[in-house]
């Protein structure tokens, strides 16, 4: 790697670190060593120059002063916010010392990782600690936060096909985004979308609230939480009922049609609206519209997993397309995660084969269980160690979160820019590098871009990448294997199978020249990848019924480290199917006397995740912890615009400012997700009332299937 120009100025080329399906190609002006100006590249055909609210003033990130910047040693009582500066070696003889101290007296799973995706760099991100943690033999953490459900539930249905390119949008005739917020979380797409439309298209948004973008669509369909399986098969029912299928489609590229045919008989639009709270005679029209306007696509967001039924949702919604032969033509299928076109080498990241087989698996979601005693086997955990993510504002469950990591006997480290709610409660604190400090590679889940991140200044104070931290571990730990001595350098010409046809006119020297270039795949104007079938399932075809499911269990590896499902043993229904939320009106009527407001923890528009919700600008453009509730419940408590409130259920209660408007569903709430506990009144976030029970497929958080009161705080 080159080191960056200390003196003279130059424009640098980048890519978002950011978890966020736009990936946006990045220009760094550096002069005499300092970054100047981050701005958007507008030659980049997806992202095309802007950078969003969370990210323009990216170098308020890098040179704030509140970054962590050398290894801090605790000196006060935990969660106190008390550190002193040490050296690296200090820092770093500490915890080799504690996790050999830990492995002896109680075994290496006394010792456990906890990450995500702070960053979602290929060598940063996801999976940069896996060989350290495999060596070590640690307790592997499963990491199911996002999408996990919807991607099994797609992979069983169509395989890990990319989907529609977004590019491609801009063909679609009717564009269906399903519990997607696109103008706050996928900004980028928003402006392929309103070509379509000028083009004839029409935008349809299902979701519970008038979002930006239900505002912005031709039509907003609100849906009661958790309802949307319902609506899906009630569309399957329409359309079959109807004879609006595309019969020579099925007939060559799906399998199951027969027993699809008989699943969704008996659900009629009328049994739909009475779960959804949408009309039959919308659910009709939506049905004719989305089968008859083609191509037609569908762009689902995370939220439709966040349920009890969440898995089975996305089932449904993905058998859609094949019913209709949307996947004809380009801008006509479904859009998840085009992820899964890119030949990212996982295994050169994640080292499976260094896990010890049968090695503890917890998930992180369960963090704050797993840190007060709620283990099912093995020893308790006596050591955290936490890069790249913020669990206390992140996972459920906060109340237990805190009491885990104020315990005395546990050994915790944290890897942070900035000393989050996690960090103030960490042992040892290690400063890590920003994107502009740190070389990269990157994927995107939004579009079919390879970019490259090259490192425009030095390392600020003595932060480190991910993966430089890891090298220093794995020394002081005395693990000799080559995976642990392998440079950036190294890594980044292990990143892709570049080999792999997707990768074709693509070399390390290239894309570091022009900072992204287009998978070889045909031109977003000709893209439909299932125009004739070629799914990647077992079967070659969309499984209506799915063959993936007669195992009982279906692994997408990258989500899922190792374990088994949830439920073992637990057979997966092979049809898409409803389930209904386990808190709500109708399912709980008993906890719903109590409880009678499903609450929805939704992105916030300023922030990325808990990330920036600690700077001046992002909390100014995002405002005070809002809680958004209808006229009708509002009156009913006798709560006004701008009052502070207490939301609350048996799991515990935050403070948050009410903001009452019709746009929201009456019964429903929304809070959106990444205030820091810090900032907040009374030192609990929408963490302490979310639930810590899984989905029905992949492990899947949910986030929303969650009922809570209001009353005057
Ligand atoms: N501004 C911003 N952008 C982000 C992020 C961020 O934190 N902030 N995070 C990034 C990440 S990690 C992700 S995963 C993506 C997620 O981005 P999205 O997929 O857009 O996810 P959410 O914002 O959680 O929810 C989207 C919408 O779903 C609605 N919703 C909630 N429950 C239901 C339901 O049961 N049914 C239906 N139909 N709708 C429902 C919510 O009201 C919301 O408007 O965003 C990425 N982009
Ligand atoms: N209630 C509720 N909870 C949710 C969600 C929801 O919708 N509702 N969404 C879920 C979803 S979709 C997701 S993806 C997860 C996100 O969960 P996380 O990935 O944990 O996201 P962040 O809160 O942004 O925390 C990332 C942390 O990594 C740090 N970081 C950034 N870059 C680096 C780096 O290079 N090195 C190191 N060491 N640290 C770095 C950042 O400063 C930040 O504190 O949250 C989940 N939690
Ligand atoms: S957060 Fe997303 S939209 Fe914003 S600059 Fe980064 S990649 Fe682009
Ligand atoms: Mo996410």
């Amino acid at each position: 790697m080159t080191a960056p120009a200390t003196t003279g100025s130059a424009v640098v080329r980048g890519a978002c670190p950011h978890d966020c399906p736009d990936t946006c190609a990045m220009l760094v002006t550096v002069k005499d060593g300092k970054a100047i100006e981050v701005a958007g590249d507008r030659e980049h055909p997806f992202t095309r120059g802007g950078l969003c609210v969370k990210v323009d003033n990216y170098l308020d990130r890098v040179y704030s002063p509140d970054r962590v910047l050398y290894p801090l040693r605790r000196t006060g009582p935990k969660g106190s916010g008390q550190f002193e500066r040490i050296t690296w070696d200090e820092a770093l003889d500490e915890i080799a010392e504690k996790f050999r101290a830990i492995s002896a007296e109680y075994g290496p799973e006394a010792i456990m990782p906890c990450s995500y995706l702070g960053t979602q760099g290929i060598l940063n991100g996801l999976n940069v600690g896996d060989p350290f943690f495999a060596k070590l033999g640690a307790t592997v953490s499963e990491r199911t936060y996002c999408d996990s459900g919807a991607c099994t539930a797609y992979m069983m249905t169509i395989g890990d096909s990319a989907g529609v390119d977004p590019e491609s949008f801009v063909h679609s005739k009717f564009i269906l985004i399903w519990a997607c917020n696109v103008m706050s979380t996928n900004l980028h797409l928003w402006p392929h979308i309103a070509e379509a439309r000028k083009r004839g298209a029409k935008v349809v948004v299902v979701d519970p609230v008038r979002t930006r973008t239900a505002k912005a669509a031709d039509w907003h369909i609100p849906i009661r939480p958790g309802t949307d399986g319902a609506l899906a098969m009630a569309m399957m029912h329409v359309i079959i009922n109807e004879g609006l299928t595309d019969d020579d489609y099925v007939a060559r590229y799906t399998v199951g049609y027969d027993e699809l045919v008989d699943r969704v008989a008996e659900c009629t639009p009328e049994w739909a609206a009475a779960e959804t709270g949408v009309p039959a005679e919308d659910i009709r029209r939506l049905a004719r519209e989305y089968a008859t306007s083609q191509p037609s696509v569908i762009r689902i967001g995370v939220a439709v997993e966040r349920h009890a039924g969440g898995g089975q949702t996305v089932r449904a919604l993905s058998c859609l397309p094949a019913l209709v032969g949307a996947w004809r033509k380009p801008g006509g299928g479904i859009l998840q995660l085009p992820l899964w076109a890119f030949p990212v080498n996982w295994g050169a990241f994640m080292h499976p084969e260094m896990l010890t087989p049968g090695t503890r698996v917890v998930n992180q979601y369960l963090l704050g269980e797993a840190l007060t005693g709620g283990l099912e086997s093995g020893p308790p955990l006596k050591a955290l160690m936490v890069y790249n993510s913020n669990p206390v504002v992140v996972c459920p469950d906060q109340d237990k979160m805190i009491q885990g990591l104020s315990r005395e006997d546990l050994f915790t480290v944290v890897s942070e820019q900035f000393m989050t709610d996690t960090a103030e409660f960490a042992d040892i604190v290690l400063p890590a590098t920003t994107q502009l400090e740190q070389e990269d590679i990157m994927f995107s889940w939004g579009h079919m871009y390879v970019s490259y991140n090259h490192r425009s200044i030095e390392p600020l104070g003595e932060a480190v990448p991910n993966t430089e931290l890891f090298r220093r571990l794995a020394a002081r730990m005395g693990f000799t294997d080559d995976v642990f001595r392998r440079s950036d350098e190294d890594m980044v010409a292990e990143a892709f199978d570049w080999s792999a046809p997707a990768m074709r006119g693509i070399t390390v020297q290239s894309l570091k020249e022009k900072g992204w270039q287009r998978l070889n795949l045909p031109s977003a104007d000709e893209y439909a990848p299932h125009a004739e079938g070629n799914f990647p399932t077992a079967s070659g075809k969309v499984e209506f019924k799915s063959s993936a499911a007669a195992g009982g269990n279906f692994v997408v590896p990258l989500f899922r480290q190792g374990s088994n499902d949830h439920q073992p043993g637990n057979p997966i229904d092979p049809l898409p199917h409803y389930i209904p939320p386990r808190e709500s009106i109708r399912a709980n009527p008993e906890l719903a006397a109590k409880y009678p407001l499903n609450l929805l923890t939704p992105k916030s528009h300023a922030y990325i995740n808990s990330s920036s919700a600690n700077l001046p600008m992002h909390r100014k453009v995002q405002g005070e912890q809002t809680i958004l509730i209808s006229a009708e419940d509002a009156e009913e408590r006798g709560i006004t615009t701008g009052q502070y409130v207490r939301v609350f259920n048996d799991r515990g209660e935050f403070v948050a400012r009410a903001k009452v408007d019709a746009s929201v569903l009456t019964g429903v709430a929304v809070s959106p997700m990444g205030g820091w506990r810090k900032h907040a009144k009374t030192l609990s976030t929408i963490a302490s009332v979310t639930p810590t029970i899984f989905a029905d497929l992949g492990n899947a958080p949910t986030f929303s299937d969650t009922l809570i009161q209001i009353e005057g705080a």
